[in-house]
């Protein structure tokens, strides 16, 4: 695992990342094709691709969850993590990344994909995480290549160095000039390419574009821009280990192209990632693993229906394997039972596990995703946060039959288990469980993991709005329960001041009786009765901000009871808040929206067709070209607004929320509400 030269060895573990549908999934296959761990290349749209094998991703045709697989190049061990491309599933790709030991951004020549690509450099940028681009799809290319770059420039910080050039044969790229390497190869399709002597047109520019790559170079090297400068060829060596320099110290992002569906450019990659990118050691050093312990950090853990809980690990120190018990700084993990190589969603039994490999721990019940693991008497410090990105959109599930109530609550606890991104509320107002996740195919599949992978069949509606009432007049309000029935009667009578309070301030009782014409005693059955008629007002909502008082009444010595009393305070609410002019109040936010600053106009009328109020904008801190909307908006209008924001922003808008007042709803929309409310019970 030394260098070799400059060359790093031994088991290395890389990130396919990039925008939605670049087709990250497909060079993953293409790579396994290559390297002989499967026997033919499948596909996505087939579904056969081993990254997107799950019954979701199949169904989807997109990834849905990382992928992970673990394949051999010229004698050395290389585990992919294939990550999903969508913003809804992103939250797998950043838990996974801080232990890579590089990326390959798979990217398409597509204005509308930059603002995504520009985000997932960005989370590379910060984590100082070395990066090749993998310019995909160039079947398919219409700009130039260079027009490409520069449009793709605009997403990173860090100047693109493009590596290779497309050679065109009638509006058609057959193949690439390797500008280090000065060689010509015309692709073929699932096979190595042929190599080709360039001549004519086809040689100046490939020297034009060596000389372009080799100042960019040169920026970080004054020996070479000596050489450029006095026209003295550098030897190629030098150009590799700059080359190699530049990617590891992150001063720069090589680019290379490519076809994955027809495995074109892939052995280009594969080359690019054995000579190039760093390995375990540097990784270890940049996360500052520290002492002679095993550490590992888990990239993701999933439930298997054979053999229950796996997750899935980098080994960043030491050897970890069946046997091992390993810790977080908060817990402990669990001892390991299994240690395998994975395939996408095949598994193989092996061996124990070194440094630098990725492999899936069988049997930590308790480990995380984003935990940091070691074998130590003294669990290593955490090498890093994942911080859960915030919920945009909810829906309430329920079991299809009560009976598989506690079969959903099992079901939903591995379902977040398995992904942070969603988290659970339970709305005791409305008896309902709300599942918050990323976005709607993120619930739905959310929805069909907890009915095919956890066996619960399920339905899903839109969550409840928490709207609430309250009263606008005060009154006095007897409330009297007489029954005779054989025996022992039943007799209660309140008389309650019934008052509106300010704003939030809830509820409030008070006891103003004098001479016991109440029984004390049955004082705390009046309260009670009160609060179980004020959870289901006139409007068919939860009562708030009133006051009650109990000012009269009168007893019987035999037929007084509390339950009697509880129903006669009942009565009197019942009876008097329609009197008391209620009226609807609905939950408003706070809302802040992040955007690309190009779409902050669009922002504002979508916030203004919501019933938004707009409370100003700002840039966004530390995000160049990034504005912040703030605004208070219904919660009812908050619902779908994702949806609305993400179609204006190329997909990568975002906001959070926060509750800040509950506000007077009359009018139209009021008693549509209140109609509504009425005919669903
Ligand atoms: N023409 C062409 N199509 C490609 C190429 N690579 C992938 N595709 C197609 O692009 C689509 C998306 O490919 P995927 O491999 O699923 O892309 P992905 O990046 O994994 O997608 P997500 O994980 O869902 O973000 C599929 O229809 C592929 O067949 C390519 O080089 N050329
Ligand atoms: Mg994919």
């Amino acid at each position: 695992m030394a260098q070799n030269g400059t060359r790093a060895t031994g088991p290395r573990c890389i990130a396919l990342v990039g925008p939605f549908q670049s087709g990250k999934t497909t060079l993953l296959e293409a790579i396994l094709a290559r390297t002989g761990a499967i026997q033919r290349q499948g596909s996505v749209d087939a579904g056969t691709a081993v990254g997107d094998a799950s019954k979701e991703a199949r169904h989807h045709k997109m990834s849905v969850e990382l992928a992970v697989a673990t394949t051999s190049f010229m004698d050395d061990s290389y585990t992919f993590i294939d990550c999903p491309g969508s913003v809804e599933f992103i939250h797998d790709m950043r838990a996974a990344l801080p232990a890579v030991d590089a990326a390959v951004v798979v990217c398409e020549a597509d204005e509308k994909k930059v603002p995504q690509l520009q985000l997932i450099l960005r989370e590379l940028e910060d984590l100082e995480i070395p990066r090749f681009l993998f310019l995909n799809k160039i079947d398919k290319a219409e700009t130039k290549v260079l027009e490409a770059l520069q449009m793709l420039q605009q997403a990173s910080r860090k100047p693109l160095v493009l590596r290779q050039i497309p050679i065109w044969q009638n509006d058609i790229v057959t193949g690439f000039v390797d500008l280090a390497l000065e060689r010509a190869h015309v692709y073929k399709e699932h096979a190595p390419s042929e190599v080709i002597a360039l001549e004519g047109e086809s040689l100046d520019r490939s020297k034009e574009a060596r000389f372009s790559m080799l100042e960019k170079l040169a920026d970080h090297d004054d020996a070479l821009m000596e050489q450029l400068l006095e026209d003295i060829p550098p030897p190629r060596d030098k150009v590799f280990d700059d080359l190699a320099k530049e990617l590891r110290e992150g001063l720069a992002v090589p680019v290379l192209l490519g076809v994955a569906s027809r495995t074109n450019g892939v052995l280009r990659l594969l080359k690019a990632l054995r000579h190039e990118s760093p390995n375990v050691e540097s990784t270890a050093k940049r996360l500052g693993v520290s002492g002679e312990e095993a550490v590992a950090y888990v990239l993701k853990t999933f439930n298997t229906a054979h053999a229950g809980k796996m997750s899935v690990v980098r080994v960043l120190a030491g050897q970890v394997g069946d046997g091992v018990t390993l810790s977080s700084p908060e817990h402990e993990a669990g001892r390991v039972s299994g240690t395998f190589k994975m395939l996408g969603q095949a598994t193989e039994k092996r061996g124990p596990a070194s440094a630098g490999e990725t492999v899936a721990l069988g049997k930590l019940d308790q480990a995380k995703t984003g935990d940091t693991l070691s074998t130590g008497k003294e669990a290593h410090p955490a090498l890093t946060a994942v911080t859960p990105l915030p919920p945009v959109l909810a829906i309430a599930v329920a079991a299809k039959e009560r009976k598989d109530d506690v079969k959903l609550g099992q079901a939903l606890h591995k379902l977040l288990d398995e992904d942070p991104s969603i988290s659970v509320i339970h709305n005791a107002d409305a008896q309902e469980v709300v599942l918050w996740g990323q976005g709607e195919m993120h619930l739905r599949v959310a929805s069909e993991r907890l009915a095919d992978r956890f066996g619960v069949a399920i339905t899903t509606r839109r969550p409840t709005v928490g709207y609430k009432e309250t009263i606008k007049k005060a009154i006095v309000q007897r409330g009297r329960h007489r029954k005779q029935s054989g025996g022992h009667g039943q007799f209660g009578d309140v008389v309650l001041d019934i008052k509106p309070l300010p704003r939030s301030s809830g509820f409030k009782f008070d006891d103003k009786i004098a001479g016991g014409v109440v029984p004390r005693n049955y004082i705390p059955s009046v309260e009670e009765g009160v609060i179980n008629a004020l959870k289901h007002g006139p409007l068919g909502f939860p009562v708030v901000d009133v006051q009650v008082a109990l000012i009269d009444g009168s007893y019987h010595t035999v037929d007084s009871s509390d339950m009697a009393f509880q129903t006669a305070a009942r009565i009197g609410i019942v009876e008097g808040l329609p009197q008391c002019a209620p009226v609807l109040l609905e939950p408003i936010h706070l809302v802040e929206i992040v955007c690309p600053s190009d779409a902050t106009a669009k922002m504002n009328a979508i916030l203004s067709g919501r019933r938004g109020q707009i409370l100003g904008f700002d840039t966004r801190e530390g995000w160049n070209g990034w504005d912040l909307v703030r605004a208070k908006m219904p919660e009812s209008e908050i619902g779908d607004l994702i949806i609305e924001v993400r179609s204006a922003t190329a997909g990568v808008g975002s906001f959070t929320f926060k509750f800040d007042h509950m506000a007077e709803l009359t009018g139209k929309t009021a008693d549509q509400i209140v109609a509504a409310r009425r005919a669903a019970e």
